[in-house]
């Protein structure tokens, strides 16, 4: 055994653990804690410029690869309460992070201490685990169970909470045997996927709809190797956008009313089964239950039990991890191989719907309609580009024209969607994967929510393409202010004394990331967005910095949305000629 503060012992845990970065902000009540990281040397520090860009660095790290866990680290009072916005982004799709804090000494806790906040309870309710030690020998146990829960069941994040003086003292621990503990992960029977396989062959117009947990459970192969199987279409959910490829035969569409497709739409409500995996009915990709849940049978998986049933009963359920269910479904569909039922007629009829309804994207309008971004994005980035973005008209542009190849190649802060999110989340996924390409997509609002924090991908070589798409309008609150009149000093845009030529628009993005040590390009006509996004990777790779291209929009767009799977309005044509929407039809080749 060796001796050591309890600080010592957490930082070893988390190497044992297998983290690599952590994302934090320091402070007076967190100095031990960050002093032991030094002394440890094997995890490398972040120094976030908000401790709630530090949390969603965090969380795009955790989303990267399967079995990340991010980390963020900061000090006792403000420094939590910064975090909670990050622990809930992260709760809500079930991403687990770890969210280490200091705390004023035990003696003083109930003292009303300088900085000292009960965090505990304030984190509590977006937390799997959120604790204020109070014994240092038992840091060990609590980070140790810290990681289990996190990695148990449904994935989500912790919060560890550091008096001061619990962090300095020494305890006996042995980081050499220390070992992990094996998660918990619920997994179907044998008996339960045969009675959802009989059901399911029993319909004639099947779907199934893959969640984000297939994407937790590493588990997208077999997603696809079962929808080859059986031949029945897949529809993802916003958060299992990526587990099939968007140009696999079988890939029908996404189904909602914001980021989906109308083809997707369309599909859902001519089929008449759905097995849905990993996934939790989200209201946005539901709308309204009876029309959802009309004329069609579903059987619902997912790890965690309380979810069967909690937004409407299913005709079955099963309490699985995404990926041992999907293990033995494919193993029962091979078994059965010779008497599946054929579903051709069902599959070509989804994928000529898939033909004839796609929106137009090509549009030469100056200013740019984001329409064409989208293509260009889709036509310059390639298909190993991970996409990252959280909220606005231009979240839900990029969920209906973008292109995804691959799970965790769309990272997106699906429930929550706090502004903010995604420039310190890119930062996030380029720490935890710098091989590959990284391009975040924000609106201009988004993007000055925590630009600061740009400055940190300048800091740490942490290079990523910033798209935001300007139009100084609030897009989305814009478009869905349904007949409140909300608008009371609510414009973005203003006369920008140092940037006249920007007049209508206001903030001079490119100067403020040129500030922040990026680079920086703006565009303001359709045919030169696929030479700026070229320019940008060129830029990127000599300076291995974040580099904006800031696309100056039309002021006021819409974009389709709706109340209804059968009422999203469309604002454009559908396309009619394969010039309309030249990357789409590429897919369907
Ligand atoms: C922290 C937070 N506050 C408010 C909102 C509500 N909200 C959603 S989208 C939006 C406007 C987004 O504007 P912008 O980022 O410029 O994107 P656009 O819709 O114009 O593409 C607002 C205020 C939010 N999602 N998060």
């Amino acid at each position: 055994m060796a001796r050591m503060t309890a600080a010592d012992a957490a930082v070893a845990i988390l190497r044992a653990e297998g983290v690599t970065h952590a994302f934090g902000v320091p402070g007076a009540a967190i100095n031990p804690f960050y002093a032991a990281m030094r002394r440890d040397g094997a995890i490398d520090h972040v120094l976030a410029r908000h401790v709630e860009g530090a949390s969603h660095m965090a969380d795009g790290y955790t989303r990267t690869r399967a079995g990340n866990i991010g980390v963020c680290v900061g000090t006792s009072g403000p420094a939590g309460t910064d975090m909670i916005t990050g622990l809930y982004a992260a709760a809500a799709d079930s991403v687990p992070i770890l969210a280490i804090t200091g705390q004023a000494p035990v003696a003083r806790l109930h003292k009303e201490d300088f900085q000292a906040v009960d965090i505990a309870t304030i984190a509590a309710s977006v937390t799997k685990m959120a604790v204020t030690v109070l014994e240092a020998a038992q840091v060990p146990g609590v980070f140790q169970k810290a990681f289990h829960l996190m990695r148990s069941g449904r994935p989500g994040p912790v919060l560890i909470d550091l008096p001061f003086d619990v962090q300095m003292t020494e305890i006996e621990f042995d980081p050499d045997t220390y070992a992990p503990l094996e998660p918990h992960r619920p997994a179907a029977t044998r008996a339960q996927v045969e009675k959802a396989l009989d059901m399911l062959q029993e319909s004639a117009a099947p779907l199934i709809v893959a969640g984000g947990g297939i994407i937790n459970a590493d588990a997208s192969d077999l997603l696809v190797e079962l929808a080859e199987l059986l031949d029945v279409p897949v529809i993802p959910t916003l958060m299992g956008w990526g587990a099939i490829p968007d140009d696999h035969r079988l890939m029908a569409g996404m189904v909602g009313l914001q980021t989906s497709h109308q083809y997707g739409n369309a599909t859902f409500l001519a089929s008449d089964f759905v097995l849905g995996i990993g996934n939790r009915w989200a209201n946005r990709h539901t709308g309204g239950l009876d029309l959802y849940r009309r004329g069609r049978k579903f059987v619902h998986v997912d790890i965690e039990p309380t979810q069967i049933g909690r937004v409407f009963p299913p005709d079955y359920g099963i309490v699985s991890d995404a990926g041992a269910a999907l293990e033995l479904f494919v193993e029962v569909a091979r078994e059965r191989k010779d008497r599946l039922r054929d579903y051709g007629g069902w599959v070509e009829q989804c994928a000529k719907r898939k033909l004839s309804m796609l929106r137009r994207t090509h549009f030469d309008n100056v200013p740019v309609k984001p329409q064409r971004v989208y293509e260009e994005m889709n036509r310059t980035f390639g298909r190993d580009t991970r996409y990252v973005s959280t909220i606005g008209l231009s979240q839900i542009a990029g969920g209906q024209f973008l292109h995804v190849f691959g799970p965790r190649h769309w990272i997106n802060a699906g429930q929550a969607g706090p502004l903010g999110w995604t420039l310190p989340a890119a930062l996030g996924v380029a720490a935890a994967d710098p091989d590959t390409p990284v391009v975040a997509l924000s609106g201009d609002y988004d993007f000055q929510f925590l630009l600061e924090e740009m400055a940190v991908g300048a800091q740490f070589h942490l290079p990523y393409i910033h798209v935001v798409v300007n139009n100084s309008y609030l897009g989305l609150i814009r478009q869905s202010q349904r007949g409140f009149e909300m608008d009371y000093c609510v414009q973005l845009a203003f006369d920008n004394v140092n940037s006249p030529e920007l007049s209508g628009y206001g903030v001079d993005h490119v100067k403020v990331a040129e500030g922040l040590g990026c680079k920086a390009v703006r565009v303001e006509r359709p045919e030169d967005i696929a030479s700026a996004f070229e320019e940008a990777k060129k830029l990127m790779a000599e300076f291995r910095v974040p580099v904006l291209v800031e696309i100056i929009l039309e002021r006021v767009t819409n974009i389709a949305m709706g109340t209804e799977l059968d009422n999203v309005v469309e604002f454009e044509e559908l396309a009619t000629l394969d010039e309309h929407a030249p990357t789409a039809i590429a897919l369907l080749d």
